[in-house]
C-alpha cells in the first residue's frame, strides 16, 4: 500500500467507521469498567467531537489527552481528528513542569484529563496560559473544569468528519532527547493507515479475530497504533488497561479475564512476568493468546527462548520509532531469528552506514537510516535537531546495526547516550543534573548496565562533596530524591560512589570507560 492509495481526502476516523454497519455490534474495546460497541464509539466520538466543536476547538489546534488508558482516551483520540484537530497523547508518567512544557509548547486550547491524573497539574495551572477549558473524565471536580460526562450528554450522535487531507496532521506525541526539551512529533492521517497495513496486517498478520491487549500505553504510538488504530483497522477488538503495567499480576489477571489474542509489551515487561512465581507455578491462563509482540528496547535471545520454553509462544520482535509511527524492521510468524529485529517491513527501505554516510558492508556495524511513507516530517519548532534527523528522505534513528548475511538486523546500540529503560526514553543528562542538584552531590555520571535479564538500566556513578560519607542510606535517599524529581523509571537501580570521574584532557566526562 502507498499513501496515494487513500482518498486525498481522508481523515483517520475511517479506520472506526469504516467498519459500520456492518460490525456496529461489535465490541471494538473492553475495560474492566466499560465494554463498547462500535457503533457506541461512533456515537460517543461523534458527542465529544460536537462539544469539542462547541468549546470552538478548530481544525488544525491541538488537544491534549492526559488519562492512562481508557475506553475516554480513545473516544477522544477518534473525535479530536475528526474534527481536523490533532490529538496530543501525553505521558502520563511525566511531572507538572514537563506537562506544562508540552501544553505551551503546541498551545493547546483544551486538555482532556483523567481526574486520578489531575494532581499532575498541580502548580502548573497557572502557568498554562492557552489552555481555556480542562475536560475531566471520571467525575468533575469542584473548580471550573467541564465534566465529560455532562458536556457531551446532550450532544449530538450524528457529525460529518472535518474535510482534512491525507497529509494534514492528526496527531502529537512528545519524544525526549539526551539534551533540550522533547520533541514534538508530528503524524498525518495517512501515517495511521498506512502502518496498520504495511506492518499489522501484512507483516503480523492481524485478523478480524483478534482481540489485543497492551501493556505499552495508548499514549506512545507502540500502544496506539498496536492496541488502538490496528485493532480497528481489522475490525478486531482491542482491551484497555488502565493499571500500571509493572503490577505483573494486574497484567496477567486482564489476560486471563479478557482472553486477548495478540499482546504488546516491552521486552521488561516479558522478563518481568517470566520472574514472576506464581506465573510460573501454572496459576495464570493465557492460552487465548496465539501472538506476542515486543518493542521499544531490544528484546535480549535468551528472554525470548525462556518465553517460548514457558509458553510455546513466539514473541515477534521490531523495532519503532515514534519518527516513524510503529515498527519497520520486524521479525514475523514463521520467519524469527531470536534476539534480531528481522528484517526491514516492506514498505521501507533502511540503509546502513558509515560516518561519512557510505554504505557499509554486511557484519559491519553502522548508522541506521530508514525511508519510508509513514515518516514524520520533522520536530515541532525545533528545526535545527529536525534538520539532524531528517535527511532528506532519510531518518537518521540514531541507532547501530549490522545486517547478518541471511538479510536479518541487529541492533547494537545508540549513537547518542540515550537509554531505552522498560522501552521508554531515559536522558543520562537529566538523571545527571538531577542527582548534582542533591546537598551531597559533587558530580556524577549516568550510564546503562545490563541487570539479570540483559535488558539496560540506569546507573549512576557519583563523586560526593567533601564532608558526605559514602553510605547504604545517603544511596538510598539519593533514589528517593530522584524519584521525587523525576519519572520514577528514569531512577538509577545502581549507584557507586567515586572519588572521581574519568575524563578527557578537555574536562568531558568519558562515558564509554565507565560503561566498561
Ligand atoms: C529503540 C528498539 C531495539 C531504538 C516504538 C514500536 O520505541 C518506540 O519508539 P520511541 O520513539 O523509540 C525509538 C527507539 O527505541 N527501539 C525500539 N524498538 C526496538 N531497539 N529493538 C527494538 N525492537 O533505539 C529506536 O530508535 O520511543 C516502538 C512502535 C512504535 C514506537 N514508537
Amino acid at each position: 500500500m502507498k499513501a496515494a492509495d487513500l482518498p486525498l481526502a481522508y481523515n483517520s476516523v475511517a479506520i472506526l467507521e469504516h467498519n459500520l454497519p456492518a460490525r456496529a455490534g461489535k465490541v471494538a474495546l473492553c475495560t474492566p469498567e466499560r465494554e463498547l460497541t462500535f457503533q457506541q464509539v461512533s456515537d460517543e466520538v461523534n458527542q465529544l467531537g460536537n462539544a469539542l466543536k462547541r468549546l470552538d476547538v478548530r481544525m488544525g489546534e491541538y488537544v491534549g489527552i492526559l488519562a492512562l488508558d481508557c475506553a475516554e482516551w480513545a473516544v477522544a483520540y477518534f473525535a479530536v481528528m475528526k474534527i481536523g484537530a490533532i490529538a496530543v497523547g501525553m505521558n502520563t508518567l511525566l511531572k507538572p513542569a514537563e506537562h506544562a512544557h508540552t501544553l505551551k509548547d503546541c498551545r493547546a486550547r483544551v486538555l482532556i484529563i483523567h481526574h486520578s491524573l489531575l494532581g499532575s497539574l498541580d502548580g502548573v495551572r497557572d502557568e498554562l496560559a492557552f489552555i481555556a477549558n480542562i475536560i475531566v473524565i471520571g467525575g468533575s471536580s469542584t473548580s471550573s473544569d467541564l465534566d465529560y460526562r455532562t458536556l457531551i450528554a446532550a450532544e449530538s450522535k450524528q457529525l460529518a468528519p472535518a474535510p482534512t487531507l491525507r497529509e494534514d496532521f492528526c496527531s502529537l506525541n512528545y519524544s525526549s532527547g539526551s539534551t533540550g526539551e522533547p520533541k514534538g512529533i508530528l503524524h498525518a492521517h495517512k501515517d495511521l493507515a498506512l502502518t496498520a497495513q504495511l506492518w499489522a496486517v501484512n507483516v503480523l498478520g492481524l485478523r478480524e479475530d483478534d482481540r489485543t491487549l497492551a501493556t505499552a500505553k495508548l499514549f506512545f504510538t507502540f500502544g496506539t497504533g498496536g492496541n488502538l488504530v490496528f485493532p480497528w483497522f481489522v475490525g478486531a477488538s482491542c482491551v484497555l488497561m488502565a493499571a500500571p503495567p509493572r503490577l505483573v499480576a494486574n497484567v496477567l489477571e486482564h489476560i486471563e479475564r479478557f482472553k486477548p489474542t495478540v499482546i504488546y509489551h516491552a521486552p521488561t515487561g516479558y522478563a518481568a512476568i517470566l520472574a514472576n512465581e506464581e506465573f510460573a507455578s501454572g496459576k495464570f491462563d493465557i492460552s487465548s493468546v496465539r501472538i506476542c509482540v515486543s518493542a521499544g528496547e531490544s528484546l535480549p535471545a535468551a528472554v525470548w527462548q525462556a518465553w517460548k520454553d514457558r509458553t510455546g509462544l513466539d514473541i515477534i520482535d521490531g523495532i519503532g520509532a515514534t519518527e516513524v509511527w510503529h515498527i519497520f524492521i520486524s521479525n514475523r510468524p514463521g520467519d524469527i531469528r531470536a534476539g534480531s529485529s528481522g528484517k526491514p517491513v516492506p514498505g521501507y527501505d533502511v540503509r546502513i552506514v558509515d560516518e561519512q554516510g557510505a554504505a557499509v558492508s554486511p557484519g559491519e556495524v553502522g548508522n541506521l537510516l530508514v525511508r519510508g511513507e509513514s515518516i514524520a516530517l520533522g520536530y515541532l519548532h525545533q528545526s535545527a535537531k529536525s534538520r539532524r534527523t531528517f535527511q532528506g528522505e532519510w531518518l537518521f534513528t540514531g541507532d547501530k546495526y549490522h545486517v547478518d548475511v541471511d538479510g536479518y538486523y541487529w541492533h547494537a546500540g545508540r549513537s547518542d547516550d540515550m537509554l531505552k529503560v522498560g522501552g521508554i526514553w531515559v536522558s543520562p543528562v537529566e538523571v545527571e543534573s538531577t542527582l548534582v542538584s542533591h546537598a551531597a552531590v559533587l558530580e556524577c555520571a549516568v550510564v546503562g548496565q545490563m541487570d539479570a535479564s540483559n535488558l539496560i538500566k540506569p546507573k549512576a556513578i557519583v563523586v560526593l562533596k567533601d564532608g558526605f560519607a559514602p553510605t547504604e542510606d545517603l544511596r538510598a535517599e539519593l533514589v528517593v530524591y530522584c524519584r521525587e524529581k523525576m519519572a520514577d523509571y528514569k531512577r538509577p537501580r545502581w549507584i557507586e560512589f567515586v572519588a572521581q570521574l574519568p575524563k578527557t584532557a578537555t574536562g568531558k566526562v568519558q562515558r564509554f570507560r565507565l560503561r566498561e
